[in-house]
């Protein structure tokens, strides 16, 4: 068995297990990342496109953000588009100066692998059977297997970083967590091209035959969602089929401005809230998508994997500079105040944005749940009140600090 010894192991190589070695390693704080997958097949993976103040900040805290901060672009709106009338929240504006930045996940993820490997810190891809250990004890460990050889990889404690279908949550005894879950009774299919976006701001758009979203990554490369049923296949959309849809869900006076071309990428992704409560056991720290998991929606899912990043460093830079043990209690309840915020904020965009066919709705008729929705976004959007808690949610909440 090869040994080796770290201070926190961390599990998953997605943004949350990056962003939070560099900033460890910033810290002084030694630190190893254990990696299932490739690296390229982690940055295969087209996802978030849309980035808080706080997650910017923390990235420039790690010392990454010289790309982001020259090649991202400021949104200082968003339009929320309902049956062909456009509303454009003024996020600047009805926030006091906050916004978002455009810039894609797959983008940070190689800015933070690139950082990772300049500074010569441990990544170790394709690790096979990752188990944890003794995650209760002083000495926890980690053991997986490399090319066929079994590892053990002694440490301190352990960042759970390996998204929703990882096995660090799994390693919290049931009888320990509470899960909550929403699965909704719809999809989104994604295409990425290389085409002009269709408009300088995103459109989120609800429409009679479901909803659409007219994202991008850069001037000349876009990203575009649909609502589909969950029976669907990627191989039922063709590229045509994909923009001819998208053309009639998107409002009447952006559509003729449409430029398609091959897609990039297509990929359907199902729709799920999920909370793991509580975040911690032990030495374990459930980080990211491995404890929680929004509706894209609210564009809110790696934004809440930052401020757990935020506040297991403030933590841990706690217990290494201070010897303060006791501040590790405070991680689940920090973290759990703003991971439901966003939860409720990406449920509630999702239900007032999506068409729910025939189905019973939260225990309402479709009907009758299609008029309540259809008075939330007659009052959220038509009165400034209304647009302004939009727009404190889209450019996301403050961070909290440890007490
Ligand atoms: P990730 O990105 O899933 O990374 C987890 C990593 O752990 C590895 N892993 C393991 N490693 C070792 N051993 C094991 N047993 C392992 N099991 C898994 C995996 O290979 C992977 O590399 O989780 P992380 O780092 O917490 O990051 C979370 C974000 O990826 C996620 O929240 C966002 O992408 C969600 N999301 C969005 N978030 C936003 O803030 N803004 C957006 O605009 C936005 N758009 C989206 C999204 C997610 C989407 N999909 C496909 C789910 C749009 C879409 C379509
Ligand atoms: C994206 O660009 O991928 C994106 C943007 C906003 C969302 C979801 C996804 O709400």
């Amino acid at each position: 068995m090869n040994k080796s010894r770290t201070q926190v192991a961390i599990i998953g190589a997605g943004p949350s297990g990056l962003l939070l070695g560099q900033l460890l390693h910033k810290q002084g704080i030694s630190n190893v990342i254990l990696e299932r997958v490739t690296g390229d097949y982690v940055l295969g993976r087209i996802r978030a496109g849309i980035l808080e103040q706080g997650f910017v900040n923390l990235v420039r805290e790690a010392g990454v953000a010289e790309r982001m901060d020259q090649e991202g672009h400021v949104h200082d709106g968003v339009e929320l588009c309902i049956n062909d009338q456009r509303h454009r929240i003024d996020l600047k504006k009805l926030t006091g100066g906050d916004a978002v930045v455009c810039y894609g996940q797959t983008e940070i993820t190689l800015d933070l692998m690139n950082a990772r490997k300049a500074s010569g810190q441990t990544t170790v891809y394709e690790a096979q059977d990752v188990q944890l250990h003794d995650v209760k004890s002083e000495q926890p460990y980690v053991t997986y297997t490399l090319e066929g050889e079994t590892h053990r990889l002694d440490c301190d404690y352990i960042a759970g970083c390996d998204g929703f279908h990882g096995v660090s949550r799994q390693t919290i005894p049931a009888e320990v967590r509470t899960e909550f879950e929403r699965v909704y009774p719809f999809g989104w299919l994604g295409l990425l091209s290389d085409t002009p976006p269709v408009h300088d701001e995103l459109i989120y758009s609800k429409t009679d035959r479901g909803f659409a979203l007219a994202s991008q990554r850069s001037s000349t490369r876009s990203r575009y969602y649909l609502q589909v049923p969950l029976t669907d296949k990627v191989e039922d959309w063709p590229d045509d089929a994909f923009w001819a849809e998208l053309k009639k869900r998107l409002p009447a006076s952006v559509r003729d401005k449409l430029v398609t071309g091959p897609s990039i990428e297509k990929s359907i992704a199902p729709l799920r809230s999920f909370v793991c409560e509580p975040m911690q056991y032990g030495k374990l720290f459930l980080v990211g998508d491995a404890a929680h998991i929004v509706p894209p929606t609210g564009a809110k899912g790696l934004n809440l994997a930052a401020s757990d990043v935020a506040t297991l460093y403030k933590v841990m830079t706690r217990v290494y500079r201070e010897g303060d043990k006791d501040c590790i209690n405070q991680y689940s309840d920090i973290c759990l105040r703003r991971v439901w915020h966003g939860e409720r904020f990406s449920w509630w965009m999702t239900n007032m944005m999506h068409e729910y066919d025939n189905l019973d709705v939260n225990g309402t008729d479709a009907q009758t749940f299609q008029r309540f929705m259809e008075s939330e976004l007659d009052y959220f959007l038509n009165t400034e009140n209304g647009q302004r808690v939009i727009a404190e949610q889209y450019v996301g909440l403050p961070f909290e600090d440890l007490k």
